[in-house]
């Protein structure tokens, strides 16, 4: 930890409120160069903490940057964790409204609901599937607060990972029943495939983020709990999106979700 515990507050309501307000900024390590990935967890521990004492519920966990083509796409090269929240919730088909974000952008994810608590270390993707209860399609719409979605790492784990709004729903199957790393995935704007993938895409197999996250809370002496819903990664690249457009997820055998923006 090298950011005393002030910096940390502060630099969390910094971020909370570019949140809340739909506002911009620059990213946080150009001022603190030498925070540390603890610093970067604890800042966003502090959001969590921030909301839920305002009465804000925890709706599910997220692991993110954890296929190829978004490690990429934003220049970093391990995944980050993160949380979703109730407010972020939108029913399946819901609108999403622009105004409250900066530049929104949407992703194709498999979704993960557990049976049993999972804790790392040492959890596998064996672990994970004999804990999953089900799995189902998602679209995670991400919104970072730095400008133009420019970030390193720290910044964004600071930045709950540019977490924002969500749908899951379609169908539900067991890990027995899929394979998951040939899941195809398609995602659509306006009608229009914009983005196409397969399970793999995400680390060889979605569950292998989950087993990361496992193994990421269990350093901290945390656990996945039973019950969590939990996104695993954008299986391709986000998709810039503005108010008029619909988007529509189509997972095999997983049916589909939908969102409106406006
Ligand atoms: C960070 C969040 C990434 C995912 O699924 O990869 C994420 C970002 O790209 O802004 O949620
Ligand atoms: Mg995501």
């Amino acid at each position: 930890m090298k950011l005393d515990k002030a910096t940390i507050a502060k630099l969390a309501e910094h971020l909370e409120n570019c949140e809340l307000n739909a506002q911009d900024t620059l990213k946080i390590t150009d001022d603190h160069p030498d925070m540390d990935w603890d610093d970067a967890y604890l800042i966003q521990e502090e959001i969590k903490r921030r909301k839920i004492a305002r009465g804000t519920k925890i709706a599910g966990l997220k692991a993110g940057l954890t296929s190829f083509a978004k490690m990429k796409q934003m220049g970093v090269e391990t995944p980050c964790f993160g949380f979703v929240t109730d407010y972020g919730c939108v029913p399946d088909g819901g609108e999403v409204k622009v105004s409250e974000l900066i530049h929104p952008k949407v992703e194709p994810e498999i979704v993960f609901v557990m049976k049993h608590a999972l804790k790392g270390p040492g959890c596998h993707i064996g672990a994970v599937l004999a804990a999953t209860d089900f799995i189902m399609p998602g679209i995670e719409v991400i919104d970072s607060r730095y400008r133009d979605f420019k970030f390193d790492l720290k910044s964004v784990i600071a930045d709950n990972t540019s977490a924002a709004r969500f749908v899951v729903g379609g169908q539900i199957k067991a890990p027995a029943d899929v394979d998951m790393r040939t899941l195809g995935v398609v995602m659509e704007k306006n009608g229009e495939v914009v983005s196409l993938g397969a399970g793999a895409a995400v680390l060889g197999h979605p569950a292998t983020a989950i087993a990361m996250l496992a193994n990421h809370l269990g350093a901290r002496g945390q656990e996945i709990p039973a019950g969590a819903m939990i996104l695993s990664g954008g299986v391709t690249e986000a998709v810039a999106v503005a108010a008029g457009d619909n988007v529509t997820l189509r997972v095999q055998h997983l049916g589909s979700v939908s969102l409106k923006f406006v």
